[in-house]
């Protein structure tokens, strides 16, 4: 298997890491990207995307010669591809990437190559969408080239541990392509790698982050009813999670990320009428930046004129650079609306409408600070200085992250979302 030239198609936060990783395990990579800065930035050993020691492990690869990057795909013995699949505006999946990524591979498809898809997709699209596109080469899917979906299943920050340490599964369109891939990332993986057909493989990776994504909007749905009766929904959830078989999930003002808010979708396109708990939790998700954002205008009701609210953390969540789907960004949005003044603080953003680098000059007149993201920075909040500059000394935490009582000491007033 090793000295086998693999070509990546998609160097983001998939692709590059894979790319790094085969390359140290002794492939030849070629990395295809159609972002120009993307491809110059990686052939120099370098990388424009924040994740633990994945610029270390790139240097290396690019130093040693095993990893050179390109805008086009060239021949190779294996393929994969990492492309986005973004949504569209109506919620169905946007499959304009793979099939660009796939039909740019075609030209450079000989007998024996072996294609992996690693995007998430909705089900079936390996069988009705890869297949057909592969086979404009000539060659048969399954017999001539082998094809199987290989989810990736990492979670940003983790990335480099979790391609090693996780299971994988890997669904073949037969089994002959699935041994193949399994053969493949057996070279790193020290997970379990299991095996089974394309379209439940793809099932698997979209009902891991719905599953996520329901059991959120159940701990949603509990803060929301906690409020009403007068309870707290975090000593619910830890006193019920005492039991063996509950594990319930923490609230927040929403989910974020581009793949618990999108990938529930892509089952929901599928079947809408049968998915109706996907859709519905989706919904409640999506719905909690405006329930948020109520309590911030009812915590701030008596307020003369212009309201002034410091945000602290807009990241779709904690210690990452990521802001994609972030709900917090949805309910600044919301907010600024409604002609709210929004401050905010994140020291994982370079720029931001409204970004202050010092927390304690954004608290400066403010009628409430809202602990958007439980960033570990925010832990070491001076709240004896918040208190002494805010115009309203008093705070929402969204995460249940602060301690009350060393917040009540410094003489601010603690609101927790999920506590009535
Ligand atoms: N969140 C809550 N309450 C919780 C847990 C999370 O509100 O109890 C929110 C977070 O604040 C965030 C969102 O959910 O906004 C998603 O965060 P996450 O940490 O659950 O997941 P991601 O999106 O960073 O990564 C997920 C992972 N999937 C699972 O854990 C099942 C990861 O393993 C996948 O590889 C990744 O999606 C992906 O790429 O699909």
């Amino acid at each position: 298997m090793k000295n086998k030239k693999i070509c990546i198609i998609g160097l983001g936060y998939i692709g590059l890491p894979t790319a790094a990783m085969f390359a140290t395990h002794g492939f030849d990579i070629l990395g295809v990207d159609v972002n120009p800065k993307v491809v110059d930035e990686l052939n120099q050993g370098r990388i424009i995307i924040e994740e633990p020691y994945l610029d270390i492990m790139v240097q290396a690869a690019v130093t040693s010669g095993k990893l050179t990057a390109r805008s086009k795909p060239d021949y190779a013995d294996v393929f994969i591809i990492a492309v986005p699949t973004p949504i569209n505006e109506d919620k169905t999946a946007d499959m304009t990437y793979v099939k660009s990524a796939a039909e740019s591979i075609v030209p450079y498809l000989r007998e024996g190559n072996i294609v992996v898809l690693e995007s998430t997709s909705p089900p079936g699209t390996v069988n009705e969408l890869l297949v057909p596109i592969l086979e404009k080469s000539g060659l048969k899917c399954g017999g001539q080239i082998l094809v199987a979906h290989c989810p990736e299943r990492v979670l940003p920050g983790r990335i480099l541990i979790e391609l090693v340490e996780n299971n994988r599964i890997i669904g073949g369109i037969n089994k002959v392509s699935a041994e193949a891939v399994k053969e493949l990332y057996k070279t790193f993986v020290r997970g379990n790698i299991y095996i089974t057909d394309a379209t439940t493989a793809e099932m698997c990776k979209l009902m891991e982050n719905t599953f996520r994504d329901v059991n959120i909007a159940l701990a949603n749905e509990l803060a929301m009813l906690c409020e009403r009766m007068g309870i707290n929904a975090w000593e619910v959830i830890e006193l019920a999670n005492k039991h063996p078989r509950v594990n319930l999930h923490s609230p927040g003002p929403g989910v974020g990320g581009h793949c618990l808010a999108v990938d529930p979708w892509f089952i929901v396109e599928k079947f809408p009428e049968t998915a109706r708990i996907i859709e519905l939790s989706r919904k409640i998700n999506d719905g909690m930046p405006h329930y948020v954002k109520n309590k911030i205008m009812n915590l701030t009701s008596d307020v003369d004129g212009k309201r002034i609210v410091t945000i602290l953390g807009i990241t779709y969540k904690a210690d990452v650079d990521d802001v994609r789907e972030s709900p917090v960004i949805e309910l600044i949005s919301i907010l600024k609306k409604d002609n709210v003044e929004v401050r905010v603080v994140d020291p994982f953003v370079e720029s931001f409408d409204g970004k202050f680098d010092n927390v304690y000059e954004a608290c400066e007149g403010a009628h409430l600070v809202v602990l958007g993201v439980n960033h570990k920075q925010f832990e070491k909040i001076d709240f004896n200085k918040v208190s002494k500059v805010m115009a309203k000394p008093q705070v929402l935490d969204t995460r249940n992250f602060w301690n009350e009582k060393q917040v009540c000491e410094a003489g601010l007033i603690y609101n927790l979302l999920g506590r009535g």
